[in-house]
């Protein structure tokens, strides 16, 4: 099978930080050669084009919209990476979308479920559920959720809103940091979302198969989000938004290997993205290098 790369080099969700260069760094850690060794046959496509924000005309509105950071800047790549994503599945190939922050996921998304209904596993620290009205910091990263579900000023935005993603579809793997506002609506929503706690106490195989079961429920096939400060911070240091207290190395690769073991059986996932590498705050590389491995196991790479 193909599996298109698609390089979405943004930082404009995570206000400019150095996630841009986050699709070079995993393509530096051999994606393409871990992919192959997977199984499956790499087509890298290159990286969609990302304006920097300094060639902005200084006449033109001012970045801050409301309370979301870029959200013009960021509406441009998103309209491009969902009809580059939708095109892919047309074409029988699989998206896999390298970020950048993770506001790529809202195009990724909206390509995704174009013409589908798309379950969502969502691998974070973060509930990414905000929306303008709710986030603390304005940075869309923290908001893709908040964006494909259409809530709050998102559901006037047809780029933004995918009503292929039901919330019951959607669950979440790993949560350990929570706004207070998001707080609420996690738990009124109708999302099912794995802390780490959950993960604690029942094992990251059993609650991954869980997540699976409620992210194929009726829908036409998975978007899987991978968020490397999922990750403890210790394991994955080159991210933006550290959170201590999260998933080791081993249990992020069972993950991975569990989601690939469902596919292989009943060719679930159709979409991916890995998100939020950022190798200004990387030591050596490492945190992309992770990011490859752990993709290759969602491809079907195994020990033996
Ligand atoms: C926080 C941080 N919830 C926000 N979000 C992050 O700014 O909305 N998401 N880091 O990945
Ligand atoms: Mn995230
Ligand atoms: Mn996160
Ligand atoms: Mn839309």
């Amino acid at each position: 099978s193909t599996v298109r790369i698609i390089g979405t080099p943004m930082d404009y969700g995570a206000n400019r930080r150095g996630v841009d260069m986050g699709p070079s760094a995993i393509r530096y850690a051999g994606l393409a050669d871990e992919l192959e060794a997977a199984g499956v046959d790499p087509v890298d496509t290159g990286d969609l084009l990302v304006p920097r924000a300094e060639a902005r005309d200084p006449d033109a509105d001012p970045p801050t919209r409301g309370d979301a950071k870029f959200l013009r800047e960021i509406e441009d790549v998103c309209s491009r990476l969902a009809t580059d994503v939708s095109e892919t599945l047309a074409d029988g190939a699989f998206p896999l979308v390298l970020g950048g922050d993770h506001s790529v996921a809202i195009g990724s998304l909206n390509g995704s479920a174009d013409d589908a209904d798309v379950g969502v596993i969502w691998f974070d620290a973060h509930a990414d559920l905000n929306t303008p009205e709710t986030s603390p910091s304005g940075n869309v990263h923290g908001m893709p959720l908040g964006a494909v579900l259409g809530r709050g000023v998102f559901g006037q935005l047809e780029w933004a809103h995918a009503p292929g993603v039901r919330e019951s579809s959607i669950a979440y793997v790993g949560l350990r940091s929570i706004d207070d506002r998001e707080r609420e609506l996690v738990q009124e929503s109708e999302m099912t979302a794995f802390t780490m706690a959950d993960i604690d106490e029942r094992g990251i195989t059993a609650v991954v198969e869980d997540a699976l079961a409620v992210a194929t429920d009726g829908t036409d096939g998975v978007h899987v989000s991978l968020d490397l400060d999922w990750l403890d911070p210790k394991t994955a240091p080159g991210v933006g938004t550290p959170v201590r207290g999260g998933v080791t190395y081993r249990e992020a690769h069972a993950a991975l290997e569990t989601i690939s073991d469902r596919h292989e059986r009943d060719d679930v996932v159709r979409s991916m993205d890995v998100v939020e590498v950022n190798p200004i705050l990387d030591e050596a590389n490492e945190t992309a290098t992770l990011a490859a491995d752990l993709t290759a196991s969602a491809f079907g790479k195994r020990i033996l």
